[in-house]
Protein backbone atom coordinates (compact mmCIF):
# COMPACT_ATOMS: atom_id res chain seq x y z
CA UNK A 1 0.00 0.00 0.00
CA UNK A 2 1.35 3.34 -0.68
CA UNK A 3 1.11 6.58 1.73
CA UNK A 4 -0.32 8.50 -0.71
CA UNK A 5 -4.11 10.34 0.24
CA UNK A 6 -7.00 11.11 -1.49
CA UNK A 7 -9.63 13.92 -1.42
CA UNK A 8 -13.39 12.40 -1.37
CA UNK A 9 -15.88 14.98 -2.60
CA UNK A 10 -19.70 13.94 -2.68
CA UNK A 11 -22.11 16.22 -4.35
CA UNK A 12 -26.01 15.70 -4.89
CA UNK A 13 -28.24 17.82 -6.32
CA UNK A 14 -32.39 17.50 -7.19
CA UNK A 15 -33.25 19.02 -10.51
CA UNK A 16 -29.97 20.95 -10.28
CA UNK A 17 -30.48 22.22 -6.88
CA UNK A 18 -27.68 21.17 -4.50
CA UNK A 19 -29.28 19.32 -1.42
CA UNK A 20 -25.68 17.64 0.44
CA UNK A 21 -22.28 17.80 0.05
CA UNK A 22 -19.49 16.49 2.06
CA UNK A 23 -15.39 15.58 1.49
CA UNK A 24 -12.84 13.73 3.46
CA UNK A 25 -9.23 13.43 3.03
CA UNK A 26 -7.89 9.36 2.81
CA UNK A 27 -6.17 6.61 2.57
CA UNK A 28 -6.62 4.53 -0.26
CA UNK A 29 -8.02 1.73 1.93
CA UNK A 30 -10.87 3.97 3.60
CA UNK A 31 -12.24 4.94 0.19
CA UNK A 32 -14.53 2.09 -0.11
CA UNK A 33 -16.05 2.77 3.13
CA UNK A 34 -16.04 6.93 2.88
CA UNK A 35 -17.68 6.55 -0.44
CA UNK A 36 -20.54 4.16 1.37
CA UNK A 37 -21.09 6.49 3.81
CA UNK A 38 -21.42 9.23 1.56
CA UNK A 39 -24.02 7.74 -0.66
CA UNK A 40 -26.40 7.17 2.55
CA UNK A 41 -25.84 10.57 3.39
CA UNK A 42 -26.87 11.74 0.37
CA UNK A 43 -30.27 9.49 0.67
CA UNK A 44 -30.69 10.44 4.23
CA UNK A 45 -32.20 14.06 3.15
CA UNK A 46 -36.40 15.09 2.76
CA UNK A 47 -35.46 15.46 -0.87
CA UNK A 48 -34.56 11.88 -2.61
CA UNK A 49 -31.38 13.31 -5.56
CA UNK A 50 -31.81 12.43 -8.48
CA UNK A 51 -28.02 12.48 -9.13
CA UNK A 52 -24.69 12.06 -7.41
CA UNK A 53 -21.17 12.57 -7.60
CA UNK A 54 -18.38 11.46 -6.08
CA UNK A 55 -15.23 12.50 -7.13
CA UNK A 56 -11.84 10.62 -5.35
CA UNK A 57 -8.39 12.46 -6.53
CA UNK A 58 -5.24 11.73 -5.20
CA UNK A 59 -3.14 14.20 -3.48
CA UNK A 60 0.04 12.98 -5.50
CA UNK A 61 3.31 14.32 -3.82
CA UNK A 62 1.70 17.19 -1.85
CA UNK A 63 2.08 16.78 1.84
CA UNK A 64 -1.20 18.00 2.99
CA UNK A 65 -0.58 20.92 6.43
CA UNK A 66 -1.39 19.45 9.91
CA UNK A 67 -2.91 21.66 12.15
CA UNK A 68 -4.03 22.26 15.78
CA UNK A 69 -7.86 22.75 16.07
CA UNK A 70 -9.00 25.73 17.60
CA UNK A 71 -10.67 25.91 21.02
CA UNK A 72 -14.50 25.44 21.08
CA UNK A 73 -16.39 27.57 23.29
CA UNK A 74 -20.13 27.58 23.37
CA UNK A 75 -21.94 30.51 24.63
CA UNK A 76 -25.51 30.21 26.59
CA UNK A 77 -27.37 33.68 24.79
CA UNK A 78 -30.94 32.06 24.19
CA UNK A 79 -32.12 35.24 21.61
CA UNK A 80 -31.13 36.12 18.34
CA UNK A 81 -30.66 40.25 19.01
CA UNK A 82 -27.85 39.36 22.03
CA UNK A 83 -26.59 36.31 20.18
CA UNK A 84 -25.68 38.53 17.30
CA UNK A 85 -24.15 41.36 19.40
CA UNK A 86 -22.29 39.04 20.73
CA UNK A 87 -20.74 37.74 17.79
CA UNK A 88 -20.22 41.45 16.90
CA UNK A 89 -18.42 41.44 20.10
CA UNK A 90 -16.18 38.60 19.39
CA UNK A 91 -15.09 39.84 16.04
CA UNK A 92 -13.96 43.23 17.15
CA UNK A 93 -11.75 41.56 19.71
CA UNK A 94 -10.26 40.00 16.33
CA UNK A 95 -9.40 42.97 15.03
CA UNK A 96 -12.88 43.40 12.09
CA UNK A 97 -14.12 47.03 12.55
CA UNK A 98 -17.80 47.49 13.78
CA UNK A 99 -19.10 48.58 10.91
CA UNK A 100 -17.79 45.39 8.89
CA UNK A 101 -19.15 42.96 11.70
CA UNK A 102 -22.62 44.85 11.19
CA UNK A 103 -22.38 44.60 7.46
CA UNK A 104 -21.96 41.21 7.25
CA UNK A 105 -24.78 40.13 10.14
CA UNK A 106 -26.81 42.15 7.80
CA UNK A 107 -25.54 40.21 4.84
CA UNK A 108 -26.05 37.58 6.16
CA UNK A 109 -30.03 37.92 7.79
CA UNK A 110 -30.61 39.09 4.23
CA UNK A 111 -29.17 36.42 1.47
CA UNK A 112 -25.67 37.65 0.77
CA UNK A 113 -26.42 36.25 -3.60
CA UNK A 114 -26.87 39.27 -5.43
CA UNK A 115 -30.00 37.34 -6.67
CA UNK A 116 -30.91 37.52 -2.73
CA UNK A 117 -30.65 33.61 -1.62
CA UNK A 118 -27.84 32.25 -0.32
CA UNK A 119 -24.53 31.87 -1.79
CA UNK A 120 -22.64 28.37 -2.35
CA UNK A 121 -19.34 30.06 -0.80
CA UNK A 122 -18.33 32.33 1.38
CA UNK A 123 -17.82 35.98 0.99
CA UNK A 124 -14.46 37.62 1.54
CA UNK A 125 -14.78 41.11 3.23
CA UNK A 126 -12.30 43.68 4.16
CA UNK A 127 -12.23 43.16 7.76
CA UNK A 128 -11.74 47.04 8.09
CA UNK A 129 -14.03 48.85 5.49
CA UNK A 130 -16.80 45.89 4.94
CA UNK A 131 -15.94 45.81 0.95
CA UNK A 132 -16.56 42.58 -0.70
CA UNK A 133 -13.12 41.21 -2.18
CA UNK A 134 -14.53 37.74 -3.32
CA UNK A 135 -14.27 37.42 -7.19
CA UNK A 136 -17.76 36.21 -7.73
CA UNK A 137 -20.47 37.21 -5.07
CA UNK A 138 -23.38 34.48 -6.74
CA UNK A 139 -20.99 31.61 -5.57
CA UNK A 140 -18.39 33.38 -3.01
CA UNK A 141 -15.23 31.08 -2.23
CA UNK A 142 -16.32 27.43 -1.39
CA UNK A 143 -13.03 26.10 1.08
CA UNK A 144 -12.04 22.40 0.36
CA UNK A 145 -9.65 19.89 1.01
CA UNK A 146 -9.61 19.84 4.61
CA UNK A 147 -10.00 17.19 7.31
CA UNK A 148 -9.48 15.64 10.63
CA UNK A 149 -6.81 13.11 11.09
CA UNK A 150 -8.23 9.17 11.99
CA UNK A 151 -6.59 9.97 15.76
CA UNK A 152 -7.77 13.18 16.22
CA UNK A 153 -11.36 12.42 14.73
CA UNK A 154 -11.95 9.92 17.49
CA UNK A 155 -10.94 12.20 19.84
CA UNK A 156 -12.92 15.56 18.82
CA UNK A 157 -15.87 13.28 18.41
CA UNK A 158 -15.55 12.47 22.18
CA UNK A 159 -14.59 15.69 23.44
CA UNK A 160 -17.48 17.31 21.09
CA UNK A 161 -19.81 14.42 22.94
CA UNK A 162 -19.51 15.12 26.20
CA UNK A 163 -19.40 19.03 25.85
CA UNK A 164 -23.44 18.16 24.41
CA UNK A 165 -22.21 19.06 20.73
CA UNK A 166 -22.66 15.66 19.24
CA UNK A 167 -24.27 17.11 15.73
CA UNK A 168 -21.86 16.20 12.73
CA UNK A 169 -22.27 20.20 11.30
CA UNK A 170 -20.54 20.89 14.91
CA UNK A 171 -17.60 18.67 13.73
CA UNK A 172 -17.09 19.92 10.35
CA UNK A 173 -17.77 23.51 10.76
CA UNK A 174 -14.94 23.24 13.38
CA UNK A 175 -12.18 21.83 10.33
CA UNK A 176 -13.65 24.38 7.99
CA UNK A 177 -12.83 27.54 10.68
CA UNK A 178 -9.82 25.73 11.76
CA UNK A 179 -8.27 25.53 8.11
CA UNK A 180 -10.11 28.86 7.96
CA UNK A 181 -8.43 30.79 10.93
CA UNK A 182 -5.19 29.70 9.77
CA UNK A 183 -5.23 31.32 5.99
CA UNK A 184 -2.85 33.94 5.20
CA UNK A 185 -3.95 37.42 5.91
CA UNK A 186 -7.38 36.00 7.69
CA UNK A 187 -9.01 38.05 10.49
CA UNK A 188 -11.90 36.33 11.26
CA UNK A 189 -14.61 34.44 9.90
CA UNK A 190 -18.67 34.75 10.78
CA UNK A 191 -20.93 31.81 10.19
CA UNK A 192 -24.76 30.63 10.56
CA UNK A 193 -26.36 27.45 9.00
CA UNK A 194 -28.35 27.66 5.95
CA UNK A 195 -30.38 24.80 6.97
CA UNK A 196 -33.95 25.73 8.12
CA UNK A 197 -33.59 23.24 11.44
CA UNK A 198 -30.41 24.62 12.36
CA UNK A 199 -30.20 27.95 14.43
CA UNK A 200 -26.60 28.15 15.73
CA UNK A 201 -23.45 29.50 14.11
CA UNK A 202 -20.22 31.37 15.19
CA UNK A 203 -17.37 33.62 14.97
CA UNK A 204 -13.62 31.93 15.17
CA UNK A 205 -10.03 33.56 14.87
CA UNK A 206 -7.12 31.72 15.41
CA UNK A 207 -6.56 33.42 18.82
CA UNK A 208 -10.01 33.51 19.74
CA UNK A 209 -11.12 30.35 18.79
CA UNK A 210 -14.34 28.95 18.10
CA UNK A 211 -17.16 31.04 19.52
CA UNK A 212 -20.24 29.05 19.49
CA UNK A 213 -23.66 30.68 19.61
CA UNK A 214 -26.64 28.22 19.63
CA UNK A 215 -29.18 31.23 18.56
CA UNK A 216 -27.92 33.19 15.45
CA UNK A 217 -31.47 32.45 13.67
CA UNK A 218 -34.81 32.10 14.11
CA UNK A 219 -36.11 28.42 13.55
CA UNK A 220 -37.09 28.23 10.23
CA UNK A 221 -35.38 30.31 8.33
CA UNK A 222 -33.25 29.07 5.44
CA UNK A 223 -30.93 32.13 4.88
CA UNK A 224 -27.46 31.45 6.12
CA UNK A 225 -23.55 31.75 4.91
CA UNK A 226 -20.26 32.70 5.38
CA UNK A 227 -18.23 35.30 5.89
CA UNK A 228 -14.09 35.92 5.76
CA UNK A 229 -12.56 39.50 7.61
CA UNK A 230 -9.18 39.70 5.98
CA UNK A 231 -6.86 42.27 6.46
CA UNK A 232 -6.83 44.08 2.95
CA UNK A 233 -2.86 45.88 3.84
CA UNK A 234 -1.33 42.11 3.64
CA UNK A 235 -3.66 39.92 1.88
CA UNK A 236 -2.44 38.64 -1.35
CA UNK A 237 -6.18 37.38 -3.02
CA UNK A 238 -4.58 34.58 -5.33
CA UNK A 239 -2.41 33.15 -2.44
CA UNK A 240 -5.80 33.24 -0.16
CA UNK A 241 -7.99 31.82 -2.75
CA UNK A 242 -5.58 28.92 -3.74
CA UNK A 243 -4.82 28.27 0.24
CA UNK A 244 -8.55 27.87 0.56
CA UNK A 245 -9.81 25.96 -2.14
CA UNK A 246 -6.58 24.09 -3.19
CA UNK A 247 -4.08 23.33 -0.35
CA UNK A 248 -5.06 19.99 1.68
CA UNK A 249 -4.99 20.48 5.45
CA UNK A 250 -5.45 17.46 7.91
CA UNK A 251 -6.31 18.45 11.51
CA UNK A 252 -4.34 16.05 13.60
CA UNK A 253 -4.83 17.94 17.94
CA UNK A 254 -8.01 18.89 19.12
CA UNK A 255 -8.36 21.68 21.19
CA UNK A 256 -9.90 22.47 24.39
CA UNK A 257 -13.42 22.09 24.63
CA UNK A 258 -16.40 24.26 26.92
CA UNK A 259 -19.99 24.72 26.80
CA UNK A 260 -22.47 26.34 28.54
CA UNK A 261 -20.69 29.38 29.15
CA UNK A 262 -22.30 33.11 29.78
CA UNK A 263 -21.99 36.03 27.85
CA UNK A 264 -20.32 37.36 31.15
CA UNK A 265 -17.56 34.48 31.24
CA UNK A 266 -16.83 34.82 27.89
CA UNK A 267 -15.77 38.07 27.77
CA UNK A 268 -14.43 38.50 30.83
CA UNK A 269 -11.79 35.58 29.77
CA UNK A 270 -10.99 37.57 26.96
CA UNK A 271 -10.01 40.98 28.43
N1 LIG B 1 -16.73 26.96 1.86
C1 LIG B 1 -17.18 28.22 1.99
N2 LIG B 1 -18.44 28.51 2.34
C2 LIG B 1 -19.27 27.49 2.56
C3 LIG B 1 -18.87 26.14 2.46
C4 LIG B 1 -17.52 25.89 2.08
N3 LIG B 1 -17.04 24.66 1.93
N4 LIG B 1 -19.92 25.35 2.74
C5 LIG B 1 -20.95 26.17 3.02
N5 LIG B 1 -20.56 27.48 2.91
C6 LIG B 1 -21.37 28.68 3.14
C7 LIG B 1 -22.56 28.76 2.20
O1 LIG B 1 -22.85 30.12 1.98
C8 LIG B 1 -23.68 28.17 3.04
O2 LIG B 1 -24.93 28.75 2.70
C9 LIG B 1 -23.28 28.57 4.44
O3 LIG B 1 -21.87 28.62 4.45
C10 LIG B 1 -23.78 27.65 5.51
O4 LIG B 1 -23.37 26.32 5.21
O5 LIG B 1 -23.07 23.58 15.79
O6 LIG B 1 -24.08 24.01 8.86
O7 LIG B 1 -23.21 23.90 5.58
O8 LIG B 1 -21.22 24.72 16.02
O9 LIG B 1 -25.36 25.15 6.23
C11 LIG B 1 -22.36 26.29 12.07
C12 LIG B 1 -22.60 25.95 13.52
C13 LIG B 1 -23.09 25.41 11.11
C14 LIG B 1 -22.18 24.56 13.82
C15 LIG B 1 -22.65 25.73 9.74
O10 LIG B 1 -23.18 25.56 7.47
C16 LIG B 1 -22.16 24.29 15.33
C17 LIG B 1 -23.38 24.99 8.68
P1 LIG B 1 -23.85 25.12 6.11
MG1 LIG C 1 -26.43 23.86 4.73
Amino acid sequence: MTDELYNIRMHASHSGRHISGAERIAAPDQINRIAGEFLARAFDKKLTPDKITITVEGLGSIKPRTLPALDVVSVNIPRIPEGHAAAIQVLQRAGVSEQAAQAAVCLLCRGAAPSGGNMRGAMIMDAQSGDRLEPDQERGIRVSRFDWSEDALARVKLSLESAGLAHHRTLEALALATKVAHAPGMVAELCWSDDADYTAGYAASAGLGYVRFPYLKQQGNPKGGRVFFVNREIVNMDTLITYLETDPVLIAEIGKCRSGIQPDELFGSML
